[in-house]
């Protein structure tokens, strides 16, 4: 079946978090985004493009998104109609870079795809019917330890079958060391969102010794091979997140032994397509791999759901409950934890959630459409 695209409307949201989220790159207080929505011959395919209000994550900015897809990507939207959403990358060979407002726009695109031939993203991905996927939690840094073991303990007793923990310089061993003692049968994960370097290495043969599933993102962004040497030097796996943009990166990454585990994020590696190609590489290398979260709405947060159901993900992903974030979702239904750490995959069509118009309507700031 091949659609047209009638319209796009481009929504800039802030939404309030439930409680500020802390990384070594900044605080987040509310979580901006980009809402997509296409429209189609009767049908609606929403997106969503997660770059913040700063460029503390990755370079991309609400701002800056929204520039690169009014002016460059949806235009290519309308030159033709789209049987695959594959083929959207094929019509941006040209430009470079900017994973997460690609990403936004072709999530918009598989949700309106999934409409035009009623079957669920998970359906479409090709998950192997794994009904619920197991998941995990990220804490942010807390302004003390004291605090950090209460927040765990309140998602321990909610039933998070493993916890993330955030680290930074001066804000690491210490912490994890004592959420260790505090909880020694949890399985935990540390990460730094790249804020060490090698001189740091005193810090990680520390944390070597506390049975950590795994070191998130220790080294900068765009240095795998100081990822290898730090590897070389440890029985932790190192996972990368913000240095695996591509299929690309994953392969070198993994050829030269800089990660030993992989996390896989739609939004940062330019959406459902890359990230599937990495994950089929991945299980074929038998790296594990695990689903990472932006603070989504419940639009990508259904995403990243059908994405966790394929086979290679084998590790608990930061998908947590809609309720761990935001008071008020802008969509329905929102995600619950179930008794087991589980969540469910969406069995709707396409992302299977409902935009509800009032809610975002409260959270929007800017708002334009764009026609053919
Ligand atoms: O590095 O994984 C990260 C949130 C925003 C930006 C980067 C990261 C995160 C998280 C939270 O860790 C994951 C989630 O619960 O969505
Ligand atoms: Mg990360």
């Amino acid at each position: 079946m091949n659609l047209r695209i009638d319209s796009v409307t481009l929504r800039h949201v802030r939404m309030r978090l439930k409680s500020p989220f802390v990384t070594s790159f900044g605080v987040e207080i509310d979580r901006d985004c980009l809402v997509i929505e296409l429209k189609s011959q009767g049908l609606t395919g929403w997106g969503e493009c997660v770059a913040g209000s700063y460029p503390g994550y990755s370079y991309e900015t609400a701002d800056t998104s929204w520039h690169v897809l009014a002016d460059f990507f949806i235009p290519t939207l309308f030159k033709g109609p789209f049987a695959t959403p594959r083929e959207f990358g094929g019509r941006i060979p040209e430009y470079k870079g900017h994973p997460l407002a690609r990403a936004g726009l072709e999530l918009a695109i598989w949700d309106l795809l999934g409409h035009a031939s009623k079957r669920s993203l998970a359906k479409m991905l090709g998950a192997s019917g794994r009904p619920r996927v197991p998941v995990g939690v990220s804490v942010g840094i807390q302004p003390t330890t004291d605090n950090l073991l209460e927040t765990v303990r309140g998602y321990v007793d909610q039933g998070y079958l493993r916890v993330k923990l955030k680290i930074k310089p001066g804000r690491d061993v210490e912490d994890v060391s004592a959420v260790h003692t505090a909880f020694p049968w949890l399985p935990l994960q540390v990460d730094a969102n790249s804020a060490y370097s090698l001189n740091d290495v005193e810090v990680f043969r520390e944390m070597d010794d506390l049975g950590l599933l795994l070191i998130e993102q220790p080294l900068a962004e765009d240095d795998l091979l100081d990822h290898s040497l730090l590897q070389s030097d440890l029985r932790t796996p190192l996972c990368l997140d913000e240095s695996i943009l591509s299929l690309r990166h994953a392969r070198q990454a993994l050829e030269i032994d800089a990660c030993r585990v992989i996390n896989i994020k739609q939004a940062r590696v330019g959406g459902l397509t890359e990230a599937v190609a990495i994950h089929d590489m991945c299980l074929d290398y038998g790296i594990p791999v695990w689903c990472g979260g932006m603070l989504e709405t419940g639009i990508g947060r259904s995403a990243n759901l059908a994405l966790a159901g394929l086979p290679g993900f084998q590790l608990p992903g930061d998908i947590s409950a809609s309720d761990r974030y935001y008071a008020q979702d802008i969509a329905e239904p929102t995600f619950s934890l179930n008794a087991d750490g589980t969540i469910d995959v969406p069995t709707g069509i396409g992302l299977g959630v409902e935009v509800v118009p009032r809610a975002l309507d409260a959270v929007t700031l800017r708002k334009e459409s764009f026609k053919p």
